[in-house]
């Protein structure tokens, strides 16, 4: 069975990368549509050796289609409910759906079943979300988990194109004895961490850090999980790395974690300490899975473990999660009848 496919948003970091990953795992399609705001229609991509114009995205662009991978922004406001009008399944990537309770959020490692109720639009949640709990969800199954306290190292990437040429021109510059005013990032992030992702709200949290508090609840189908999280955005092209301390209800030793990790769907134990192994984001961007390692009990507390969990946060983060959505959708033969 193939499925008539739609990219909102075909031109940017996430759309060019549901292309690679649509294509790398042979995702049956029939027909593919791109598109995006006017600003990019008319460009050209090449997908499978064919070639494709880009075009602006109006609400009959889903006309006929089966899926619609929207990349991000506010674009599934705009048009998600003109797609699921016209029968077409969304899978959206910007944070517009994720907490409705009327919409599945879903990490395929953890809740694929959650696809089976959705009424039209599947929300793909956020990045550094997805690389936690694909790392939480074996641990959750083994011993429960009562609180879970995390901190984040997130790539530039997370902010775009922009950030990651920030970056760049920004430590040219500095290492020059120039200088490079922040943009993109709130200070300078060459050669800095800045501890602040998105923007405040409640409790002098980040938007960033209550989206790892509630999503985490929502996808794991358990709101007595605590999280407390603190995200950081530091110099790093791509990857997302965590550290992560978990409180669990039963006693779980190091060893028995390292085995569960290791089982697990969409995880890479990299953790041989005798061989300074332990994952990076240098070496774990373009990959598919969420790499642990540095598996190890808390020395403070009777049931505890900390871990640490670097992941692609564009991949696994955003767009290899969405593909698995859509595989999900015809695995579970759930795409909407055609008005
Ligand atoms: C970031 N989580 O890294 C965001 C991207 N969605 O900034």
């Amino acid at each position: 069975k193939k499925a008539n496919v739609v990219i909102v948003g075909a031109s940017g970091a996430v759309g060019q990368e549901l292309l690679n990953i649509l294509n790398e795992r042979e995702f049956p399609i029939n027909k593919l549509k791109l598109c995006a705001t006017s600003r990019s229609a008319g460009r050209e991509v090449e997908f499978q050796g064919k070639k494709y114009i880009i075009e602006e995205t109006t609400d009959d662009s889903f006309n006929g289609m089966d899926i619609a991978l929207f990349a991000g922004g506010k674009a599934s406001l705009d048009f998600g409910p003109a797609a699921v009008e016209r029968g077409c399944v969304v899978i959206d990537n910007s944070s517009n759906y994720r907490m409705d309770p009327e919409v599945p959020l879903v990490v395929p490692e953890v809740n694929p079943e959650d696809v089976k109720w959705h009424k039209g639009i599947i929300a793909n949640p956020n990045c550094s979300t997805i690389i936690m709990v694909v790392a939480l969800k074996p641990i959750y199954d083994a011993a429960g988990i009562k609180r879970v306290v995390v901190s984040t190292y997130q790539a530039v990437s997370g902010a775009g194109k922009e950030g990651i040429e920030e970056l760049t021109a920004q430590t040219k510059a500095v290492i020059e004895g120039g200088e490079y005013p922040p943009n993109k990032f709130a200070h300078q992030i060459a050669f800095n961490l800045i501890p602040h992702i998105d923007v405040f709200k409640d409790m002098d949290y980040t938007k960033e850090e209550w989206k790892m508090v509630l999503e985490t609840q929502k996808i794991m189908n358990d709101d007595s999980i605590a999280v407390t999280a603190t995200t950081v955005r530091v110099p790093v092209y791509r990857s997302h790395s965590e550290s992560i301390n978990i409180e669990t209800k039963s006693k779980l030793s190091a060893a028995e974690a390292k085995k569960v990790l290791a089982d697990a769907p969409g995880v890479i134990v990299q953790d041989d300490i005798s061989q300074n192994i332990y994952p990076m984001p240098l070496f774990t961007s373009n990959t598919d899975e969420v790499f642990v390692g540095r598996i190890r009990e808390d020395n403070t507390i009777e049931n505890g473990l900390n871990l640490w969990v670097v992941g692609d946060q564009i991949r696994k983060g955003a767009a290899t999660n969405a593909v698995q959505i859509a595989e999900l959708l015809l695995k579970y033969n759930c795409l909407m009848e055609k008005k």
